[in-house]
């Protein structure tokens, strides 16, 4: 009744099946929907439902404003309670923490042992599902991608990086702040497309809108100052900091798969001191994210450098072959220095990040972890999802090299497993 020419239509054409597949809010699409005002100051109340098929897990976000839930504020949830505020209300700038950060492209290695780290086989190994991944012909890419990542610098003249802890991986490095200080970053662009850096859940320093972040260009440098408002820091019953994620948001879902993403904490007042450090624990950040390089940049260079008897790119065995499982990178346990001592405290902060296949439950072996919220719970399965964040801490007390994975079984079968170390105090002294 609605298309032109029905005669021509093929109800089997994927391309149309698609087409009358509508990704709606209320019936409406591509930010439609009217009538979600409210007044400076106002407390609301939002009841978000879902329904569909398995392809329906969606995380709503607000931007510019966070909502109250279970004893947090977040930004980011599937699931949603009222606002706890829609005042952007810009503290007192206590401390100006000042990061240089440069993206920068790298070489990176999803799997750079080629070993899977419990059964010690090969990765070649082709009965095993990760020969898919690795498997190195003139019409495969292999394990080793361009991408353009987040670093830290000694100083704004970008000449010296400084070391990038071994478990961040892939990730960009920790930026830390307590409540009421301003984070001012000077970003570099040494890639070759426009990006910039944005943390989840912060407001620029000026009270201008998120979404406005300028790109910066190939070879600038631009700044760009946050605030931490109250309103984004830990409550009162969670832990001193919490974790939520920067990313570049030019193109974000390009930026992300290209690898500009990182990890951001956020402290209760006086926790951090003028260094930016606290004492009383070590940080650990771990993303799960299905990286899909047929989403990068650098794709197609990627490709024609690296496959290049490639012909069909859209071939569904090739494109799975360009989707990696991983944690903070890697596939297949090589993500490694994920170690602590029995009896120190750990701050872990996960986060996932991705697309619709990005529902992520990370399984601890060996060690309870603790969740603060409104209430405490030890547990030991966490959930994340694309674009979601969680903080839990652990206290080691079970010595060994524990495994903690996905639990979606395909997730895990593609490379999406880890190992931490518990080292016994002993073996220190
Ligand atoms: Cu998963």
């Amino acid at each position: 009744m609605f298309a032109t020419s029905p005669a021509t239509v093929d109800p089997e054409d994927e391309g149309f099946q698609l087409s009358n597949k509508i990704r709606a809010i209320n019936g409406f699409t591509f930010g439609t929907v009217p009538g979600l005002n409210m007044c400076y100051g106002d407390r609301v109340t939002w009841h978000v439902y879902t329904i569909g098929p398995d392809i329906d897990n969606h995380h709503v976000t607000f931007e510019g404003n966070n909502f109250m839930f279970d004893g947090m504020t977040i930004d980011t949830s599937i699931h949603v309670g009222g606002f706890v505020s829609n005042l952007a209300v810009l503290p007192k700038a206590e401390t100006t923490r000042r990061y240089n950060i440069g993206a920068v492209n790298v070489e990176w290695y999803y799997g750079p042992t080629k070993i899977h780290f419990i059964t010690g086989k090969s990765l070649f190994d082709p009965t095993s599902p990760s020969s898919i991944y690795v498997r190195n012909r003139s019409d495969f890419v292999g394990t080793i991608y361009t991408k353009t990542v987040f670093r830290e610098f000694t100083d704004n003249t970008f000449t010296q990086m400084k070391p990038h802890p071994e478990n961040l991986g892939v990730i960009g490095p920790f930026i830390r702040g307590n409540v009421g200080d301003t984070i001012e970053i000077h970003l570099k662009n040494m890639a070759t497309f426009p990006l910039n850096i944005v943390p989840k859940n912060l407001p620029f320093a000026d009270g201008s809108v998120i979404n406005r972040a300028l790109p910066t260009y190939p070879g600038k440098v631009r700044i760009y100052r946050y605030s931490i408002p109250y309103r984004s820091g830990p409550k009162r019953k969670q832990p001193k900091c919490i974790g939520t994620i920067y990313t570049s948001r030019v193109d974000p879902l390009k930026d992300a798969h290209s690898g500009l993403i990182g990890p951001m904490v956020i402290c209760k007042t006086g926790t951090l001191d003028q260094d930016g450090q606290r004492t009383d624990s070590i940080k650990f950040a771990t993303a799960f994210f299905i990286f899909d390089e047929n989403l990068s940049h650098h794709g197609t260079a990627n490709f024609a450098a690296r496959a290049p008897a490639r012909v069909d790119v859209a071939d569904p065995e090739f494109v799975q072959s360009n989707l990696y499982y991983s944690i903070n990178g890697y596939i297949y346990g090589n993500l490694n220095g994920l170690d602590m001592e029995v009896g120190q405290r750990s701050a872990w902060y996960v986060f996932g990040m991705g697309l619709d296949d990005d529902i992520h439950t990370m399984h601890f072996h060996g060690q309870l972890y603790i969740r603060r919220t409104k209430i405490k719970i030890r547990g030991d399965v966490l959930e994340v999802d694309a674009g979601t964040y969680e903080t839990v801490k652990m206290k080691a007390y079970n010595p060994g090299t524990w495994l903690f994975h996905c639990h979606v079984s395909r997730h895990v079968e593609a490379g999406m497993e880890g190992a931490y170390k518990v080292i016994p105090r002993f073996a220190n002294q």
